[in-house]
């Protein structure tokens, strides 16, 4: 049997073809070359798409489960999953990794995400923006060696997006800000370049900012909650309280996110 490798060549998939199952959630060159394709059958490829105390939920070709923990992984995080002891799934090295100092510790690591191609660094256009917070975000995003794109929402409720824009376009002058409405069918296209079939989108960003609600657009759907913000100083209401991935339609332009990271 003739096996067709064209789909772990650079470039992406080929337009002859549907993605795969695993190509929709990510699965590339990049990974492909670290495993012994004879040995996929007996350790399928997964991926984490969420992490919860019982364990990691993990989505392959055909496989939705949950597994215990055991393997140090977080979401985004590509697995060999080993059936008979899941605890010892191996977890397949990273092409990008977003961390942070665990909270109260001052030296272990969090690990937030991994394998996101781009990382949307989200403020919006009222309290919340902060250019000192965009300069931390942008710099994490090139340090975990992540491209970083600067969303500002909430642009239908300022008369003049101007300033918003030049401040944080001064940040750097290698990375591209948009100012949106993050609701309705508008972050679909504007965001369109960065969330093309297998790519892995995450939003960075503070309570309250629309990260959420970005991700809903993408989706075309409302499965994430939202809330509203306090009025008196723009600050949201952490809503959003665990990081996940979510797939977009299968006919339309695919992400993180599969894939949305949203990482409150
Ligand atoms: N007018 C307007 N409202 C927006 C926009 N983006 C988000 N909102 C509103 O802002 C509020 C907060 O949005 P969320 O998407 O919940 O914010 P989040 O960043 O996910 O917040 P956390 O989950 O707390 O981290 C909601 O009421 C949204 O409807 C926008 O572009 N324009
Ligand atoms: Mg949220």
């Amino acid at each position: 049997m003739v096996r067709d490798y064209s789909v772990f060549l650079p470039g992406g998939t080929p337009a002859r073809r549907e993605p795969t199952a695993l190509e929709r959630l990510g699965w590339g060159s990049a990974f492909a070359s670290q495993i012994d394709a004879d040995a996929l059958t007996a350790r399928p490829p997964v991926r984490v798409v969420a992490v919860h105390r019982s364990g990691l939920q993990v989505a392959g070709d055909g496989i939705e489960e949950c597994i215990p923990p055991g393997p140090e992984a977080t979401v985004g995080d590509w697995l060999l999953l080993d059936r008979a002891r899941p605890r010892s799934s191996h977890v397949l090295e990273r092409k990008s990794l977003i961390k942070r100092r665990a909270p109260g510790t001052g030296r272990e690591v969090q690990l937030i995400a991994a394998n996101i191609d781009t990382v949307f660094v989200v403020t919006s256009c009222n309290a919340d923006f902060n250019v000192a917070r965009l300069e931390r975000y942008v710099a994490h995003a090139f340090e975990a060696g992540i491209e970083p794109v600067i969303v500002l929402t909430k642009a239908d409720l300022t008369e003049d997006t101007a300033p918003y824009v030049d401040a944080a376009q001064a940040v750097s002058d290698r990375v591209p800000v948009l100012a949106l409405d993050a609701r309705g069918a508008e972050p679909a296209k504007a965001l369109a370049d960065w969330c093309k079939p297998g790519r892995t989108v995450a939003f960075l960003g503070s309570s309250g900012v629309g990260k959420s609600t970005l991700t809903n657009a993408l989706l075309g759907t409302q499965e994430i909650a939202t809330q509203g913000i306090r009025e008196d100083d723009a600050r949201g209401r952490h809503t959003t309280t665990r990081r996940e991935l979510h797939a977009t339609p299968v006919a339309a332009s695919s992400s993180t996110r599969r894939a949305c990271a949203n990482c409150s």
